[in-house]
């Protein structure tokens, strides 16, 4: 047996196992980890950014290729285009991409634009800011020229006029891994959270979301929030969240994890201990509502764990071996 071969089945069950069970394990030295994402359609997104690095990409150029891939896949109505809108049925999309060295750009609230991560990188590379919203974000990636793009899809408006007729707003639990549909169809579009290390050790991070679905005209979630959605500090680690936004705002979610990385917990013990504290801060309000968290360390360790069962992520190692896990959770079923 070759050793990639040896490798990819060290990769099967038994890590998924030990990762499932909330004991994060040591990154292969050999093999460490290139690329971590949030849910099932991960996976597609880590190839991509896999490629990135094989052809001398940065980790800055990894996770904006990977962000890009349910960004814009027509065929699953991801993440950006076939997002489903505001209960106004404006499709507003927030990104933001961070590197190791303090570089942060991010847009929310875009409109008419597929690739907000490319946005949000422009907002870094070519502005004095770190954030632009609404209009402005919009103007200024058509400056840049990207092209103006209508995203809201026949089938994600449909889904709008039907949610008008009862307009009750309750986020569902784990819908970005939902049937029906393939992971990544309109049911299940969502956020992606993306983080990356490359071979010298140098990590970057990327976050986009067309948000909650029917969300109020103007809501911005956690995803573009530094320190809330996505986060990454040098010789730490990064980490990034999905689900509810407003719950990870209230603490600064992914700061708060990477705060716990630099004391020294490892990322999955710095995972739970952000879920935990939701659950504490708010009681009964979290109700049936999924939050995760997902983190890198700067050594290769890999951390998850949500409020609910159902929070999936992928790993992609620099060999491009890959696959998929469930997280733990501090909760049983949807309660
Ligand atoms: C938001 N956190 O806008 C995003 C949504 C999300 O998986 O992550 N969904 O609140």
């Amino acid at each position: 047996m070759s050793e990639g071969i040896s490798r990819r089945s060290a990769l099967g069950l038994g890590a998924a196992a030990a990762l499932g069970a909330g004991t994060a394990r040591a990154a292969g030295v050999d093999d460490p980890v290139a690329v971590v994402s949030t849910w099932d359609f991960g996976k597609a997104a880590n190839a991509a950014a896999l490629a990135r690095f094989k052809a001398r990409g940065s980790a800055l150029d990894a996770v904006e290729a990977g962000a890009r891939v349910p960004e814009a896949d027509p065929a699953n109505h991801s993440v950006g285009y076939g997002g489903y809108p505001d209960r106004d049925g404006h499709v507003t999309l927030d990104a933001i991409i961070m590197d190791d060295r303090g570089g942060v750009g991010a847009v929310a609230g875009l409109e008419d634009v597929v690739h907000a991560v490319s946005v949000a990188r422009l907002v870094m590379e070519k502005t004095p800011h770190t954030l632009l919203v609404g209009e402005g974000a919009t103007r200024f990636a058509l400056d840049q020229g990207m092209k103006r793009t209508k995203l809201l899809t026949l089938e994600a408006e449909t889904a709008w006029r039907e949610w008008l007729k009862t307009a009750r707003y309750r986020p569902v639990a784990n819908i970005e891994n939902q049937l029906p549909g393939p992971p990544g169809s309109s049911f299940n579009h969502d956020t992606i959270g993306i983080l990356a290390r490359g071979l010298d050790g140098s990590m970057a991070a990327a976050c986009t979301t067309s948000g909650m679905a029917f969300k109020m005209r103007g809501r911005v979630g956690d995803s573009p929030q530094a320190g809330s959605g996505l986060f990454i500090e040098k010789n730490v680690g990064a980490a990034a969240s999905t689900g509810v936004g407003e719950e990870v705002t209230r603490i600064a979610g992914t700061a708060r994890v990477v705060a716990s990385m630099r004391a020294g917990l490892s990322p999955q013990a710095a995972c739970e201990e952000a879920v935990k504290h939701i659950a504490a801060l708010r009681g009964d309000a979290i109700k049936g509502l999924q939050v995760g968290f997902l983190a890198l360390g700067h050594d290769g360790r890999v951390g998850a764990y949500a409020l609910l069962p159902g929070f999936t992520y992928a790993v992609t190692r620099h060999s491009g071996a890959a696959e998929t896990l469930p997280a733990a959770s501090l909760f049983g079923e949807p309660r």
